[in-house]
């Protein structure tokens, strides 16, 4: 397998947790790119030019960071990221993850190409109510400490609210939620997060 991913990008992190956490990484040959850059092999496999993309042994393009999570849970499924008696839960927590990368995403490509708004603006504010509330939740409701591996919701908790930290640095979630933050300290021991965190 062929791995196309960029070390900032948060969604292309957690599929090489995932791969990680499944100890697959002697099957996949990681390929960096800048998906800005216009990188004419990652066009051809993925029109949308975006990473993650994860191109099998048979040619096959897989896209989109939780699509390509399933296939691997599919083609490898030990160990297992959503064991069945906990996927409720999991997906539960990931899917509050999701929300908050997807949201700090947005933030960070609406102040690079429209400019950061000085007060912030309307969907600024949109997106950095939704991240405050999303952590006002995580910390009512913490993930479990990560056992011998780390689930989905910890790989997709943790890189998520690494990359609040990282991108959205005013939201200044720790000291409020020591809870979560200590959660993310132990989570960010873990090889897996030591050899993603991006430089
Ligand atoms: N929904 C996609 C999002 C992928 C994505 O937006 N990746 C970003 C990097 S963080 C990218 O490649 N951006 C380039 C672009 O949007 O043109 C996923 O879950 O994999």
């Amino acid at each position: 397998m062929n791995l196309f991913f960029s070390p900032t990008s948060p969604y292309a992190r957690i599929v090489r947790l995932a791969l990680m956490e499944k100890d697959l990484t002697a099957q996949v040959n990681e390929r960096q790119v800048n998906p800005w850059d216009g990188d004419p092999d990652l066009g051809a496999h993925n029109p949308i030019m975006r990473v993650p993309t994860l191109v099998t042994d048979d040619d096959l393009a897989l896209t989109e960071s939780l699509l390509i999570v399933q296939y691997l849970e599919r083609q490898f499924p030990e160990p297992a990221l959503i064991p069945g008696n906990a996927a409720p839960r999991i997906l539960s927590l990931a899917g509050i993850g999701m929300g908050l990368i997807d949201s700090t995403v947005q933030l960070v490509l609406a102040r690079r190409f429209f400019g950061a708004g000085d007060p912030p603006g309307p969907f600024e504010n949109r997106r950095l109510d939704g991240i405050r509330r999303a952590i006002v939740r995580l910390e009512g409701a913490p993930p479990e400490p990560a056992g011998d591996i780390l689930d989905l919701s910890g790989i997709v908790l943790g890189v998520a609210l690494a990359y609040v930290s990282f991108r959205a640095p005013e939201v200044e979630w720790t000291t409020d939620h020591p809870g979560l933050a200590n959660w993310l300290a132990d989570v960010n021991l873990r090889p897996s997060m030591r050899i993603t965190a991006p430089a």
